[in-house]
């Protein structure tokens, strides 16, 4: 007998309520898609087409010279549409490095949205105006920012929520730990939303965990983790506004793990054909966002044929827009990149800064 068998040890939490559901959860499609609100589905549909060319003109412009990269969203349009749908103005959004239609989703001028990826040295737009935070480039130290202000919020009385975004690979990274561990404990207001979208750069899912899934991650801190089809923009819609609900309401924090694919290269500068096959890409195809919404809608008769053609035409106009403002010649020093990093720049920096200067010299004289 050891006192562990007196039964002195049991589980503090139950961790069967916590666990994913089996399948990713789905609603288009199903039964239950014909009680979805018909504006919320129009809404849904016109932001994934303006998202979708959005995206494709980005990624135009990358090809033009004006913009330096482009991480690219194609395929995930539904999970960047859902995460902005899903919070109140009051709220605050923390995106990474592809969710730039998050942002925008949000209200960030499109052209804004777009300064850091021109290669300027900062946001370019105000996080304060949309309560957008700056669109992290290293991995997953959105998380921590996010549980910061959500927490700070709540000890303020504030009624706030913070959601932020994150990749599969993302998840490895120790920022992901101890956000999730410290919101846990705290009960802090955020929403974790993971976009699995296969691959991490190169590296697919199978190389990056070993766990059942991401969303079973959430039972080792003692939160709730959702599996849904980050393909359908309902569901993926619905969870997370339960999500919000759940931790405007001091229920704590969630991690949603939403099943998508990254249909284009990871930016402009990879080659996917070098570590994917392009039957996997064509299987994903049948499964698109757009598709699928529009199915769906269809099938209620809340969409037709002029108004498809209205939505592609509305999409057109703003991807025009975004070209001819992104033709004017953006006005900056690359040099400004060192310029507010310390107030004493290290020796590495000094170094940098000066290999800098002499290419653009030497580039001015060519
Ligand atoms: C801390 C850190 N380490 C490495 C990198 C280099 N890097 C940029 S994107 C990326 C892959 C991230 O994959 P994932 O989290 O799945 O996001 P996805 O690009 O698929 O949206 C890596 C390793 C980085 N930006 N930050
Ligand atoms: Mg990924």
């Amino acid at each position: 007998m050891t006192v562990l068998d007196q039964h002195v040890w049991q589980p503090r939490t139950d961790p069967a309520p916590l666990l994913p559901d089996p399948e990713p959860y789905r609603l288009l499609g199903t039964p239950e898609a014909g009680a979805l609100d018909a504006g919320l589905l129009t809404t849904m549909y016109g932001q994934l087409v303006r998202g979708r060319r959005y995206n494709r003109q980005a990624t135009a412009l990358t090809k033009q010279g004006r913009l330096a990269v482009y991480p690219s969203s194609t395929g995930q349009e539904a999970c960047e549409v859902a995460a902005a749908l899903a919070l109140e103005p009051r709220d605050w959004l923390f995106p990474s490095y592809r969710d730039t239609l998050a942002a925008v989703a949000r209200g960030v001028d499109p052209v804004e949205a777009l300064t850091l990826l021109r290669g300027d040295w900062h946001t370019g737009y105000d996080p304060r105006e949309h309560r957008v935070a700056p669109l992290s480039t290293p991995l997953a130290t959105q998380l921590p920012h996010a549980v910061g202000l959500a927490h700070a919020a709540r000890l303020k009385g504030d009624d706030v929520v913070a959601l932020a975004m994150v990749g599969d690979g993302g998840t490895s990274e120790g920022d992901f730990h101890e956000a999730l561990n410290f919101a846990a404990v705290w009960r802090s207001p955020v929403v974790f939303l993971v976009q699995n979208n296969g691959f991490a750069i190169s590296v697919p899912l199978a190389k990056q965990t070993a766990a059942p899934s991401l969303a079973h991650k959430a039972v080792g801190y003692g939160i709730p983790g959702r599996l849904v089809d980050g393909n359908d923009i309902a569901a993926v819609h619905a969870v997370l506004t339960e999500a919000v609900a759940r931790a405007r309401e001091g229920g704590g924090p969630t991690l949603v793990e939403a099943i998508t694919y990254r249909m284009d290269a990871h930016t402009n500068a990879d080659d996917a054909t070098r570590y994917r096959e392009d039957a996997e890409v064509e299987a994903w195809r049948e499964h698109d966002p757009i598709a699928v919404l529009e199915r769906a809608m269809r099938e209620r008769d809340l969409l037709d044929d002029a108004m498809v053609r209205d939505t592609e035409q509305d999409a057109e106009r703003m991807a025009a827009a975004l070209r001819e403002r992104m033709n004017e010649d953006a006005v900056l020093d690359p040099m400004d990149l060192f310029a507010h990093v310390y107030a004493e720049p290290t020796p590495q920096l000094r170094e940098q800064a000066a290999m800098l200067r002499a290419e653009l010299e030497a580039e001015a004289q060519s």
